[in-house]
């Protein structure tokens, strides 16, 4: 039995649901984020994150470790290039993905989704922009003549897409008269099945009451995420969320040395 610990809103656990929908991997969704399941999260993942995973008793954190454990388990229909240089781009573009990209994503969301009562601090929007711009040139460049970010449809589509689907609601869209590229790979994976039901369950989730029984005062921040706010010169406002209490820290994510929280082998 495998169970996936995720949200329909959060890009790295779409990012494993679409593994799992890809490989054909039967599994059963929680809502790791909802306040009502609080408890059970923690017992997998001391962190508080998702995605998690538990298959048979044996417990997977972080999306790309999930994605690597899926990879050996269900080895059929791989997602990880088998030459070596695809595999290694592919990697770079998964890394990007989730260290470069959602952090400038998710730091101009909270005022979308989060409840606060102030504005968008001057500039952070343009800095999102500038930033993005030369993601978006280097996957434009990237996609030149492939159908896929790799040649074949590989993780670098599935970490990028959950990502790359909210640009236009945050006002930080990928133009076709700019990126032509880029945009035609978009409504390629948009018109791909698993891609379609991807975005259908952010969307389903998102009308549903359900959606609103997450943390929507307080920011849960982690590494890359204040890396970028930082590095773009907003330590003062940032200094300023610890200060009025609007931060969630993320505990200690140490592996247990039992088998419910740890990495080792299963079976
Ligand atoms: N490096 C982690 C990042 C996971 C992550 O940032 N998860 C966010 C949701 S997108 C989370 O669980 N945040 C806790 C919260 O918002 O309370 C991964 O790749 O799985």
């Amino acid at each position: 039995m495998l169970t996936l610990f995720g949200n329909a809103f959060s890009p790295f656990s779409r990012k494993v649901q679409l593994v799992l929908e890809y490989k054909g991997v039967d599994y059963e969704m929680v809502d790791g984020l909802s306040h009502a399941n609080h408890d059970r999260l923690a017992e997998v993942n001391q962190r508080l994150e998702v995605p998690a995973i538990d298959h048979d008793g044996l417990i997977v954190v972080n999306s790309a470790d999930i994605v690597a454990y899926l990879e050996r388990v269900f080895a059929d229909r791989p997602l990880y290039p088998s030459d070596h240089e695809s595999w290694v781009k592919a990697r770079a573009w998964e890394r990007c993905a989730d260290t470069v990209i959602d952090p400038i994503l998710v730091d101009i969301s909270y005022w979308v989704w989060a409840i606060r009562e102030d504005k968008m601090p001057a500039g952070l929007l343009d800095a999102a922009r500038a930033d993005l711009a030369t993601i978006y040139e280097a996957l434009d460049q990237q996609l030149e003549g492939r159908d896929w970010v790799c040649g074949e449809l590989s993780i670098a589509d599935i970490a990028l897409f959950p990502h790359l689907s909210g640009t236009r609601m945050l006002q930080v869209p990928f133009d076709q008269s700019r990126y032509g590229n880029l945009f035609a790979w978009y409504k390629r994976c948009r018109a791909a099945q698993i891609f379609a039901d991807d975005l259908a369950r952010t969307k389903a989730y998102l009308a549903e009451p359900a959606s609103m029984d997450i943390e929507r005062e307080k920011i849960f921040w982690r590494g890359d995420r204040i890396e970028w706010i930082l590095a773009r010169g907003y330590h003062e406002w940032f200094v300023n969320e610890i200060e009025e209490g609007r931060v969630l820290w993320p505990k200690l994510g140490i592996p247990a040395s039992t088998k419910k929280m740890g990495g080792a082998g299963r079976g």
